[in-house]
């Protein structure tokens, strides 16, 4: 296994000094030595790995070092944009390390979400002309791979990918953070909120623990899983299948669960969610001011008012609940729409905590069955 305080010394030695991008689990003790040793204007969690990528950017032409981006392959689609048209080769050629996590790594079992997209990792970076390569666990191999990948960077001035596979990093916990957000978990929201939600209303939630999580109390509660559209993929667009749907069912709610990262991942949406004015779109934001399903990097949920920009952005209602008899007590009544509901909870989740039974087209053949056909 490679000790990622061994890691983050060999970027250093070849000078880089600026890292940035969205976590992923399998870089969990990497992302958590870098967000303790780093300064916090040298290391951003960025909103979306597109994002990453522009920062990572605009870093180099300041500084003229090659700066490191992480993602997991999850991100690779945000990230594609601006590596094909801002850093590559053929464009304004900018220098970077990326270093991308292989969920779905095809000899390892994983979840359908990740299966596609581990199959076609490395072959979406040599379409786009980027050298990958797998990091070895071993050490030697591993200095020697950073030592190719800086001599590629610098002499091609473009990108260059390590692809990580699971437990390639040996485990790092971070030093202790003070986290006084959030009186209840977030399993404990969703259970208020889907006691409080009228029987028909259609629920789309965000990738993650929450719609495993939600997943798990339907189940307790011997309900079905039709009227649930789980997003267990494409991180931050939950808001935008929701508005889709809102769109053709205007007489019934329809109702997003959303994660502060998700939110601030694509929060361009919201602008759209409230320009079209729905009264059925009710938008529940958890923030737990991190990305606790892949390992609780810190978001900056903690710190943005999101019902001042939902607000501005033309929602009719907003409102923080800040215990589970207002969560039910609040979504189960009438309320001018689009509505955002901020719920502010603890981070963490059960350790027994299941995955979903049935497959992505399962749900989805269900959810559009129960959409058609029931509670009209
Ligand atoms: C595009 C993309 N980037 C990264 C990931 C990995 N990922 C899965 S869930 C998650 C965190 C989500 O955070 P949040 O929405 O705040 O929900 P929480 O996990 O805190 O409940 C991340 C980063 C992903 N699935 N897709």
């Amino acid at each position: 296994m490679i000790d990622p305080v061994d890691f983050l010394r060999q970027l250093q030695l070849h000078g880089t000094e600026f890292f940035t991008g969205v976590p992923d689990s399998l870089l969990k003790s990497l992302c958590a030595y870098i967000t303790d040793t780093v300064d916090s204007k040298r290391h951003i969690i960025a909103a979306n790995e597109g994002n990453a990528i522009a920062l990572a950017s605009g870093y180099h032409l300041a500084s003229s070092t090659i700066p490191f981006v992480y993602m997991q392959n999850s991100g690779q689609g945000n990230a594609i944009n601006p590596l094909l048209s801002l850093a590559d080769e053929e464009v304004y050629k900018i220098p970077m390390l990326l270093c991308v996590g292989w969920r779905g790594e095809p000899t390892v079992k994983d979840e359908p979400q990740h299966v596609k997209q581990g199959k076609v990792t490395a072959s979406l970076f040599e379409a786009m002309g980027i050298p990958c390569q797998v990091l070895s666990s071993d050490r030697f191999e591993m200095i020697d791979q950073i030592q190719e990948a800086y001599a590629s960077i610098k002499k091609r001035s473009a990108p260059y990918a390590l692809i990580i596979r699971k437990n390639t990093f040996s485990a790092y916990t971070r030093n202790s953070e003070a986290n006084a957000f959030g009186s209840f978990t977030r399993e404990e929201a969703l259970r208020a909120l889907i006691d409080g939600l009228r029987d028909d209303a259609i629920v789309v939630s965000t990738t993650g623990m929450a719609s495993r999580e939600l997943y798990e109390l339907r189940e307790a509660r011997s309900e079905g899983h039709e009227r649930d559209f789980l997003t267990v993929g494409s991180m931050g667009h939950a808001s935008q299948i929701a508005l889709g749907i809102a769109l053709k069912e205007t007489q019934r709610n329809v109702v997003c669960i959303d994660g502060d990262g998700s939110a601030l991942m694509h929060l361009g949406g919201m602008a759209i969610i409230g320009s079209l004015g729905l009264d059925n779109y009710l938008h529940v934001i958890i923030n737990n001011g991190a990305h606790d399903s892949v390992g609780g990097q810190p978001t900056v949920g903690k710190t943005v008012d999101f019902l001042a920009v939902a607000k501005g952005l033309g929602y009719k209602t907003v409102k923080r609940v800040e215990s589970l008899h207002e969560i039910s007590s609040f979504v189960s009544e009438s309320h001018e729409g689009p509505v955002c509901v901020e719920i502010r909870v603890k981070k963490g989740n059960r350790s027994d905590l299941g995955r979903p039974k049935t497959t992505p087209v399962e749900n989805k053949e269900a959810f559009m069955h129960y959409v058609s056909k029931e509670g009209r």
